[in-house]
């Protein structure tokens, strides 16, 4: 038989504020959910016929991540450290700008920084280990010596910079991909015992924008089909499912349309059982659909996906521009049904 996925259809209207079911322990309700096959059209359920156990990984209030509760949504000021990000050349300068840019965010509104010493970008090339080490772990340790107080997040895909970082004094790892680029990153995870977020992205940066077009039978299930795939590898690993979050990688090795359509179904990713992360800041699809050219200009663009994000259930966003996020958040939570 087919498998089958069920997505709750959320609801955030005052109408439905006394009933149905809290998903995942946050802001959003459902009643009803959509039952979706391959090559086949989508069906609606209500929750009322499906059984507890069916229900479990929708309703399981998620545990707290990096000590951040997810019954709120959270905001991950994005810190690059990549040479192309900090324009006056040496290292000192570099760090000193990415502590003042750290304390920045936070005092934004900021709950946690993500730091990234490699370029994901598409048709970025790798960076090499020890460079990529050389970059993250003096501003890591110069936060902490400034008492930084903040969770840090390391965005690498390489065990050996989150072990170098995590000795830093970092706080959890982003790998963007999935634990495909370096298994032995679970591990790291798993002996500290901090939260790891894995993302889905095909190949690598440097060949993903060519694989988008013949990878997928249906680009939301086969998104969730490998984010399952990789926290089973990350729970066998001995990470616990608490501590995992998944980001179905928006922008990595998916055209427009593609990315569309995951965000229009986003809260299936609830299904498996982890705190959900996006990231869509200033990312290409705000500039296709909008027609703004300049990245820096495409707040206002993340906002909305941000907050449409936040409509199906999203835990955390990586953004940019976090007074522009924070404000949006503070307008849109006291609308939405409580
Ligand atoms: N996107 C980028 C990097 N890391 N991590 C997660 N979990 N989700 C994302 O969507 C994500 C990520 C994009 O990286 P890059 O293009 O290098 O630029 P920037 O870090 O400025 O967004």
């Amino acid at each position: 038989m087919e498998k089958s996925y069920l997505r709750p259809i959320p609801l955030t209207d005052p109408a439905d504020a006394g009933g149905g079911l809290r998903l995942a322990g946050g802001w959003v309700r459902f009643t009803h959910l959509e039952r979706l096959a391959r090559g086949a059209a989508p069906e609606v359920v209500a929750a009322a016929d499906l059984s507890p156990e069916a229900l479990a990984p929708f309703v399981a209030p998620r545990a707290p991540v990096a000590g951040l509760s997810l019954e709120v949504p959270r905001l991950m000021g994005i810190l690059n450290v990549t040479p192309d990000s900090f324009s006056d050349g040496g290292r000192h300068a570099g760090i000193e700008a990415a502590l003042a840019r750290a304390g920045e965010m936070v005092v934004e509104g900021a709950d946690l920084i993500d730091i990234g010493g490699e370029s994901t970008r598409p048709g970025a090339e790798e960076t090499a280990t020890a460079e990529e080490i050389a970059r993250l772990v003096p501003v890591v340790e110069a936060l902490r010596a400034g008492g930084f107080a903040a969770p840090i997040s390391l965005d690498t895909r390489k065990a050996a910079v989150a072990e170098a970082g995590l000795a830093a004094g970092a706080t959890l790892v982003n790998d963007v991909s999935g634990l495909r680029f370096d298994p032995a990153l679970a591990h790291v995870a798993a002996k500290a015992g901090v939260p790891l977020i894995l993302m889905h992205s095909l190949g690598t940066p440097e060949t993903m924008a060519g694989l988008a077009a013949r990878a997928y039978t249906d680009v939301l299930l086969d998104v969730y089909d490998a984010l399952e795939t990789a926290i089973a590898q990350a729970e066998a690993a001995g990470v616990a499912r608490a501590r995992i979050m998944v980001d179905p990688g928006i922008g990595f090795g998916k055209t427009l349309d593609q990315n569309l359509a995951l965000l229009r179904r986003l809260s299936l990713f609830h299904g498996l059982g982890c705190g959900v992360l996006l990231g869509v800041s200033r990312k290409g699809l705000i500039g296709a659909l909008s027609g703004e050219g300049d990245a820096a200009r495409r707040g206002p663009g993340s906002a909305a996906i941000g907050l449409w994000a936040v409509a199906q259930g999203i835990q955390m966003l990586r953004v940019h521009d976090i007074s522009l996020h924070k404000q949006a958040l503070a307008l849109w939570q006291p609308l939405a049904a409580q």
